[in-house]
């Protein structure tokens, strides 16, 4: 079933007409592809659950015109490549996978593959469906928004078949149509879908409510010995923008390393990047990793947020060092997550590099103060002098652990039937409760556990609530809010969720103890629990 063909790949990626879209994804799949195979290799040689054949549309609503995002046009000019990059990575491993994959990019063609789908209709899908019909439609939110406009009446049979790519994650407030009309600061351009919010999938393990769909990072084959790094800080940058007002930092760097860079140039070239900067413009995937196998140190200037770079750089050997963020960046203070439909604030440039790798591949720094940042550097330069960096590739960021969650979601997400929702299994599930205030992604984290929004449901009854806290619990009642289920000290009262859409991880009110749902998961595959596999 495995399917390591590329050029039936290409052949899938081929457009017509002059608009060139897909022209980074296909490079980029066509430079990693010795990776999938390999991966296809290692699960010749072991079991994995790949789950019958499906017919999956994959809508790329970043690359159409109609989003006005600019992403096709800027490409190979500076622009995002993130989410580039996840797409280009799940289009792989669903097609090694064996899954039948088509790719729009465009709202016609979009609407010309929906052709055969039932709009009116709700779930499940209705049996003796033609066999033409996308089982699994991935889409992102520019592009859930012109599949609205596409199907009446609030997306029809497609619903439950919906899995949206969303860097940034979407939180139930946020999702939930009704609660974010009815509370300002929750309403957004982007959300207010009522999707189950597992059927958001993120770059990074970072909200707890949506599903990780992450993406690979290209870990290069090292000679051994490793060679011997040279005396470079490559800062981390491809846009001049992002360089802004950060000489005086970066000069700190200049002190004890050979600064250098890869901004795509400009015409005419502007002045921003300092002349002391050995910049080598926007590079190709496989030389931007020679330089980073080449450098001691990577240099974040605080923007862009969660990217892939710093994990490429860390899975080359250097260490990656970024700012960290007092007072946290989130939509209150930051114009770039305004009207993101999420409230998490960030505690530097990268919290996953913070929270899920650390020293010594990372190292977060107050960048203005200039003793804690040259201490800092000083101390980089040491573990390399002392051999105590390696090359480092978390398993959730490689080939193999890309298709061993994908297969585990398409196998076990079903929303179709939410009766076979409740998954991962009870046991790998503990309930615990949070302190007042608290929020379940808080406790769960406390406990070295990951807050699982599925099994919300098993907790929400007045029978849990008093197996938890026995005679305590006064009186009962139920309400529509994201802290719910949870429990009042002042009032010795338990309160149920009533609205199972607004269930919440990150839900928090000062006078309730939450009653959360806490999974255990494998070290370096976040998304799965130690059952899981
Ligand atoms: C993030 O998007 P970015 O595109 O800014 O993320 P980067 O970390 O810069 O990396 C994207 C890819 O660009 C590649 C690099 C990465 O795989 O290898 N690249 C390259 O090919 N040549 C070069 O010279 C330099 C980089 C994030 F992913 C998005 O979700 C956010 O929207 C965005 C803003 O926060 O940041």
């Amino acid at each position: 079933k495995w399917n390591p063909d590329m050029e039936g790949l290409m052949q899938l990626l081929q457009e017509k007409g002059s608009r060139v879209t897909l022209g980074w994804i296909k490079q980029r799949i066509k430079g990693m592809w010795s990776k999938w195979q390999q991966a296809v290799n290692t699960f010749h040689n072991r079991t994995i659950e790949v789950g019958p054949r499906l017919k999956i549309l994959l809508h790329l609503g970043l690359l159409t015109k109609q989003s006005n995002f600019k992403i096709a046009e800027l490409q190979f000019k500076g622009g995002p490549l993130g989410e580039l990059v996840q797409w280009a990575d799940i289009i792989s491993s669903l097609y090694v996978m064996g899954h039948n994959i088509q790719i729009t990019t465009e709202v016609n063609q979009l609407q010309r593959a929906l052709g055969g789908t039932s709009h009116a209709s709700s779930c499940p899908p209705v049996p003796g469906r033609s066999s033409n019909e996308a089982e699994i439609i991935y889409t992102d939110i520019a592009g859930l928004k012109q599949l609205k406009k596409i199907i009446k009446g609030g997306y029809g049979q497609v619903r439950c078949k919906l899995r949206i790519v969303d860097s940034f994650g979407t939180e139930p407030a946020y999702n939930h149509e009704g609660y974010a009309k009815s509370h300002r600061q929750f309403k957004s351009a982007w959300a207010m879908h009522n999707l189950n919010p597992r059927q958001f999938f993120t770059m990074f393990p970072h909200s707890d409510d949506n599903s990780f769909m992450g993406f690979v990072v290209d870990m290069p084959v090292f000679s051994t010995p490793i060679p011997e790094k040279e005396n470079i800080a490559l800062v981390y940058g491809k846009h001049e923008n992002y360089w802004g007002t950060k000489e005086k930092y970066l000069e700190v760097f200049k002190k004890y390393l050979d600064v250098h860079g890869t901004v795509f140039v400009p015409n005419p070239p502007s002045k921003i990047i300092p002349s002391w900067v050995q910049n080598h413009g926007l590079l190709k995937a496989t030389d931007l990793m020679t330089l980073l196998q080449r450098s001691k140190v990577f240099v974040g200037l605080g923007f862009p947020y969660e990217g892939p770079n710093p994990l490429e750089a860390v899975a080359a050997g250097a260490i990656f060092i970024q700012p960290k963020f007092n007072p946290p960046h989130s939509s209150l203070n930051k114009p770039f997550f305004k009207g993101k439909p999420t409230s998490r604030a960030l505690s530097s440039q990268h919290p996953y590099a913070e929270e899920f790798i650390g020293e010594p591949h990372v190292f977060t720094v107050d960048i203005d103060n200039k003793e804690e940042l040259e201490l800092t550097i000083k101390n980089a330069l040491k573990a390399h002098e002392e051999k105590r960096v390696y090359p480092y590739l978390p398993k959730e960021f490689t080939p193999e652990g890309m298709i061993e969650r994908l297969s585990a979601f398409l196998n076990h997400q079903d929303f179709c039937s939410p009766s076979r929702l409740r998954w991962p299994p009870d046991s790998s599930v503990q309930l615990l409760m949070s302190e007042k205030g608290q929020s379940c992604s808080e406790v769960c984290r406390k406990h070295k556990r990951i807050c699982e929004a599925s099994h919300f449901e098993r907790l929400n009854t007045e029978q849990s609530l008093k197996n938890i806290l026995g005679t305590s619990c006064r009186s009962v009642r139920r309400e529509e809010d994201i802290f719910y289920p949870a429990f009042q000290p002042s009032s010795s009262v338990c309160i149920l969720q009533r609205t199972p859409l607004l269930f919440s991880c990150v839900g928090a009110k000062h006078d309730l103890v939450r009653f959360c749902p806490c999974r255990d998961f494998i070290s370096g595959q976040t998304a799965l629990c130690s059952q899981c596999i």
